[in-house]
């Protein structure tokens, strides 16, 4: 099939540019109050030409439907705690600039890999000057520890392309039980870091 692939990601690329400036808005939101931000960082990116097609592939997805795959544009909050995600889920549950079509939870489910993290997937409106066009984003919302064992283990898995030897297999397992105690230690001393961060900013301010 024959296609003008700069023209196939112009909306996803508009729509991760627009996303990333709404999502870092609700972090300034909670420092412009004063509050705790559930929201540490926002990063997002569109897939290459590459890997979208390899997706397509491997899941047997024509390319005439290429449309229906969630994670062209993607988007990833980075929270301090566990309890935040829930907090972060539903701030996008509240908004109406798009609509919810899909949440996967991989935080009580844990997938077999050893990844946590929450999942939605939206669809967004472009607003393009042939008129409005929905894409899919899939927005992963974890916490600093996921994202650190999720990002060391995707890079691993570029490598292995998952057929990973025993004992990497099995340090990956630890390393990602390792990074679930260190949400729950960290959870549990939560207010005390808040505090600590208050004070921090607090001091910040008047220097
Ligand atoms: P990239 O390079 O991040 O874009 P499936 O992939 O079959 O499990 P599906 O339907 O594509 O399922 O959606 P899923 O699993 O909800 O989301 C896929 C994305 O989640 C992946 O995108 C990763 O970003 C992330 N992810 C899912 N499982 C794992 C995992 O075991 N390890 C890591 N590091 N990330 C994971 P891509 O397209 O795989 O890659």
């Amino acid at each position: 099939m024959d296609r003008n692939w700069e023209e196939f990601l112009a909306p996803y690329h508009q729509a991760v540019g627009e996303l990333k400036v709404k999502l870092k808005g609700m972090r300034s939101q909670f420092e412009l109050l004063k509050q705790h931000s559930p929201i540490e960082f926002v990063t997002g990116r569109v897939k290459s030409i590459r890997s979208v097609l390899d997706k397509a592939e491997k899941r047997n997805i024509p390319l005439e439907t290429l449309e229906e795959m969630q994670d062209i544009a993607g988007l990833r909050m980075m929270c301090q705690f566990v309890d935040d995600i829930k907090m972060v889920v539903e701030l996008l549950r509240e908004r109406n600039d798009f609509e919810i079509v899909e949440e996967r939870d991989y935080i009580t489910q844990k997938k077999e890999s050893g990844y946590r993290s929450y999942h939605v997937v939206i669809a967004y409106p472009v607003q393009t000057i042939q008129g409005e066009k929905k894409v899919l984003v899939e927005i992963q919302i974890r916490t600093l520890a996921m994202n650190f064992w999720a990002t060391i283990e995707h890079s691993l898995n570029y490598k292995y392309k998952g057929q990973y030897p025993e004992d990497i297999h099995a340090r990956l397992q630890r390393a990602a039980e390792a990074a679930f105690q260190l949400d729950e230690e960290m959870s549990l001393i939560r207010h005390e870091i808040q505090e600590a961060q208050a004070i921090f900013s607090e001091k910040k301010e008047k220097e």
